[in-house]
């Protein structure tokens, strides 16, 4: 690879086409940054879907943007490395802010992988030509949310997954079962909204044959996960509790999960995600590519490495429609009636940013160089 000259940090507001609530908070706009990594006139781009407030995790576009600045940019600018594979152990000294680092990794990857005149996905070493789609739907009133289960259905996307919470999840789950066909992959994230003492309400769940429930506890709490799926027939799924290689592993010994939520931003970037992809596949655990709202850009890295082979579930990779119009990439990532979308042949992410949309949206221009230049 080739080290690049500059860093330039586009921080965005990104308006959603429609509010998108969870159990920790409702969004209307998504903030991110788009990271560009500029080599002898060529651009890579990766992205740091942080959003504005520290909820889902801790990190914010703010402290990202600030990581990236004086720790990860310097260290790489002083670096000799010879492939972004490096970067995990380039940037092992910071600890967590994984977003940060995912965003500056996956920019040299598809700056790598524009070089090459290959698509990165090649780079990431996917084997699929087609993901499968799924969609996340937040919490909304009801009539809403079941027009968006039968329309998300239609469309042919392969899962669904409705957000729950205590009071939300009961109700939602059987008026959505009643609209799908008995088969239809159904599931249910609670971004760690449970107590364990909710243990026996958790079970009632149980009745409507979801394929996961995703993160029902506290992040940071995998004894009483692996003591919750002993009670529950419902496979559990971590999401916000697998950071690192190190906690996939644990979680899976423990057996505090059946199955895990891969986001290459959350674990660090696609170096780290494919180790946590390439145990899981080893242990026989299923993997599923999560997403955070991204723009194009995050989404299209977030489709080459869903490519993988251990990726075997529907993942939250849905169209560039579902949240944004219009997208800050030159072609859309569209689904297929079939529920699939296409990997790209492009080089790198197999699409371009578009210069009219960045302007619009980017409220920051961040430029960063070696010292001295
Ligand atoms: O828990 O998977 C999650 C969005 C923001 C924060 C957390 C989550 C989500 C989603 C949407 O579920 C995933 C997507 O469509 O990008
Ligand atoms: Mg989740």
């Amino acid at each position: 690879m080739k080290l690049p000259d500059r860093i330039i940090l586009h921080v965005l507001h990104m308006p959603l086409r429609f509010p998108f609530e969870t159990s920790f908070g409702r969004v209307t706009q998504q903030e991110t940054i788009l990271v560009e990594a500029e080599w002898d006139g060529l651009s890579g781009w990766g992205e740091v879907p942080a959003s504005a407030q520290p909820h889902y995790s801790s990190e914010t576009v703010v402290t990202a943007a600030y990581v990236i600045r004086d720790f990860l940019a310097p260290a790489l600018f002083a670096s000799q490395i010879k492939t972004p594979a490096s970067c995990p152990a380039l940037f092992g000294r910071v600890r967590g802010h994984a977003m940060a680092k995912a965003g500056l990794e996956t920019a040299l990857w598809d700056l790598e992988a524009r070089r090459r005149g290959v698509p990165v996905a090649r780079l990431y070493g996917a084997t699929r030509k087609f993901i499968e789609s799924g969609v996340s739907l937040g919490i909304d009133p009801m009539g809403l949310l079941m027009k968006r289960v039968e329309d998300f259905a239609a469309r042919g996307y392969r899962r669904i997954k409705l957000k729950i919470k205590p009071g939300w999840d009961e109700r939602p789950l059987a008026e959505a079962r009643k609209r799908l066909p008995a088969d239809f992959p159904l599931t249910a994230d609670a971004n760690a909204a449970y107590a364990p003492s909710d243990s026996s309400h958790l079970k009632r769940l149980d009745r409507f044959h979801l394929d996961y429930l995703e993160q029902p506890l506290g992040h940071e709490d995998l004894a009483d996960h692996a003591a919750l799926a002993k009670q529950l027939r419902t496979p559990i799924c971590l999401d916000e509790s697998i950071t690192t290689p190190d906690l996939a592993r644990n979680a899976v010994r423990m057996k505090a999960c059946r199955v895990v939520n891969i986001k290459p931003s959350r674990v660090g970037g696609p170096t780290m995600a494919i180790e946590i992809h390439d145990f899981c596949r080893k242990a026989g655990i299923p993997v599923w590519c999560g997403g955070l709202l991204e723009s194009g850009v995050g989404r299209l890295h977030n489709i080459a490495i869903a490519g993988l082979p251990g990726f075997t579930k529907p993942g939250d990779i849905s169209g560039s429609d579902r949240y944004y119009s219009p997208d800050v990439i030159d072609e859309p990532v569209a689904v297929s009636a079939d529920g699939t979308i296409a990997l790209r042949n492009r080089p790198g992410i197999g699409a371009d940013v578009r210069a009219d949309v960045l302007r619009r949206r980017r409220v920051e221009r961040i430029v960063l160089k070696k010292r001295g230049r």
